[in-house]
């Protein structure tokens, strides 16, 4: 029987248990998180840290680093640091994201809040600690990499934290709270910085320590922005469709909060539609990797299909 290139395509996915693959990924992670940071002497401060950080979630960014550095050639230990890192400061981001003066959440990850067990006050301290911690982590933990492609790194690590990725874009966004008439221009510059930013460190971060050659980066590079829009935009659906349960946190909260988001302009099926054309568009980019990709080709529907 002759095959069409998607139909092999899909049939190479069948082959590939992406349910195994990220619960042996996840307790990687879990593991090198829980042996990243002891809890010493000042207690409070660890304990607050490490209270978000081994909270759950998907593990997402780490798993993508991890995925990327094999796929370009690298190891699993050359990347682990560097995934670690990636998760500590998206907890960071979340730990500050839920603050009072930000989105003001209770739950996160089916756990109360940072600041609602520890206090404001020390939740900005434990997300100021984390972020610190992830560039000291990178810098010292990571083994068998070259010091030039370590240096890229940080500063990239670096980049999507700033102004130029997550903090431009929670700016944005808190510019945009209460007004009607957010542009979708305005909207995607928001989630290609508050979301997309780090998910794209996350991939190429895994690339360039491998030594990946340039073109390869920015192939994958081109796979993570079109992965990162259809992370937020699956997002903004599930944040209408799903239950607290499901989410770990209050659900419909953009509703409540006549938040911009991309159902409120698309509405529901138009944006599950730009989600889909968004995954295959960075499925594509993975062609020339061939069967290697398996795992980010996997990774990539997983974005439209999860339900938390
Ligand atoms: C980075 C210095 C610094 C400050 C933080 C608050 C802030 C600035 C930025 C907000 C960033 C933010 C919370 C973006 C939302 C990203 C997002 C879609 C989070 C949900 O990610 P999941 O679903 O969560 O991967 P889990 O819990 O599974 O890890």
């Amino acid at each position: 029987m002759v095959m069409t290139g998607d139909l092999r395509a899909t049939q190479r996915e069948f082959q590939f248990d992406l349910a195994t693959y990220l619960a042996e990924r996840q307790a990687q992670v879990e593991a090198a998180l829980d042996r990243s940071l002891p809890v010493i002497y000042p207690e409070k401060i660890y304990e607050a840290m490490r209270y978000s950080l081994m909270a759950g979630g998907k593990r997402l960014r780490p798993i993508l680093c991890l995925a990327t550095c094999e796929l370009t050639g690298g190891t699993v230990e050359m990347a682990m640091p560097t995934a670690c890192a990636l998760e500590m400061i998206h907890t960071m981001s979340l730990i500050h994201d839920d603050l009072p003066a930000m989105d003001n959440d209770d739950y996160r990850r089916g756990k109360l809040t940072n600041h609602k067990v520890f206090g404001e006050d020390v939740a900005i301290l434990a997300g100021d600690g984390l972020l610190a911690y992830a560039f000291e982590h990178v810098a010292i933990e990571t083994k068998g990499v070259a010091a030039e492609q370590l240096l890229k790194v940080v500063a990239m690590l670096g980049r999507a934290v700033g102004a130029a990725g997550l903090v431009g874009g929670q700016v944005v966004d808190l510019e945009c709270e209460g007004k009607s008439d957010v542009s979708l221009e305005t909207l995607n510059f928001i989630h290609n910085h508050k979301t997309a930013a780090l998910l794209e460190a996350s991939v190429t971060s895994g690339a360039v320590l491998s030594g990946a050659p340039d073109d390869d980066v920015q192939r994958l590079l081109r796979y993570a922005q079109n992965i990162g829009l259809a992370f937020q935009i699956v997002d903004d659906i599930l944040d209408i469709t799903a239950t607290q349960e499901e989410l770990g946190k209050t659900a419909g909260k953009d509703l409540t909060a006549q938040k911009a988001t991309y159902p409120s302009i698309w509405g529901l099926e138009e944006s599950r539609q730009q989600a889909d054309k968004l995954i295959s568009n960075a499925k594509l980019e993975l062609a020339p990797f061939g069967e290697k990709a398996i795992a980010l080709v996997a990774i990539a529907d997983f974005i439209t299909s999860r339900t938390h």
